[in-house]
């Protein structure tokens, strides 16, 4: 697919970042409704159904795909995370691992993602290497310049619509939010937050590269058809 909104030739960017679906994979979303925990579950659960998700949405056209997991257990983080990885690597898929980089180091992920409560970005970027994909959350066009001005390879952006998928969201910042950062920010823009298959269209129309969601597939009745309607939106529309 060709990107929606290819960044400016002489851009900051390292590695290719591909465009449409960013599918987010959280156990606490796909977990609870497919596997809830019995009382007495392991520490390291292996969440079989959401690893099994992986190979379907490669098979649909996902290309780009984060495990995002809140929990204070490295271990159980990287359990999974390498389970994706392997997964998504082997499909030809790009893995980038939420908030922690030391997992995704471990495992070997194609980049990593941090909020603004996360490791600085120079830090990570230290860690990380060149050659690793950097995103960063971003809520307001300061936090979105400074990424980019950091050295971020790609900036999220949102919540564009109310969500509940994330415990304390920051303000939403809707479609004008969106299209203001797209004015001033030359990176590509992951938008995410409420985003259904309904809202692709606007979305995209207001600088979106890639459109993120949790819950529109891991919340779905049916996962798999979720995620082909909203590629099939995303590659319609451009
Ligand atoms: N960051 C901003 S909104 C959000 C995150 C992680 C949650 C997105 O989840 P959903 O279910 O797609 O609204
Ligand atoms: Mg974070």
């Amino acid at each position: 697919m060709r990107p929606l909104h290819p960044p400016a030739p002489d851009a900051p960017r390292r590695v290719p970042f591909p465009a449409g679906l960013y599918l987010i994979l959280d156990p606490a979303v796909a977990g609870f409704r497919l596997h809830p925990p019995a009382p007495d579950a392991p520490r390291r659960v292996p969440f079989p159904a959401l690893v099994e998700l992986v190979k379907p949405a490669l098979a649909t056209g996902v290309r780009l795909f984060q495990l995002r997991m809140k929990t204070p257990h490295a271990g159980e983080f990287y359990d999974l995370a390498a389970q994706v990885c392997a997964l998504v690597r082997a499909g030809g898929g790009t893995f980038i691992v939420n908030d922690r980089v030391d997992v995704a180091q471990a495992v070997g992920a194609d980049g990593v993602h941090l909020g603004q409560e996360d490791l600085p970005l120079a830090d990570a970027r230290k860690i990380m290497g060149p050659d690793k994909l950097i995103g960063i959350s971003t809520h307001n066009l300061k936090q979105a310049v400074e990424a980019e001005g950091g050295g971020a390879d790609y900036i999220g952006f949102g919540p564009i619509f109310p969500t509940s998928t994330k415990e304390h969201p920051d303000p939403v910042v809707g479609l004008a939010g969106l299209r203001e950062v797209r004015a001033k920010v030359r990176l590509p823009i992951v938008a995410i937050g409420g985003i259904t298959t309904k809202d692709v269209r606007e979305v995209v129309a207001a600088g979106a590269h890639c459109v993120a969601v949790i819950s529109a597939v891991l919340a779905a009745p049916d996962p798999g058809k979720a995620m082909a309607e909203l590629v099939k939106e995303i590659e319609d529309t451009v």
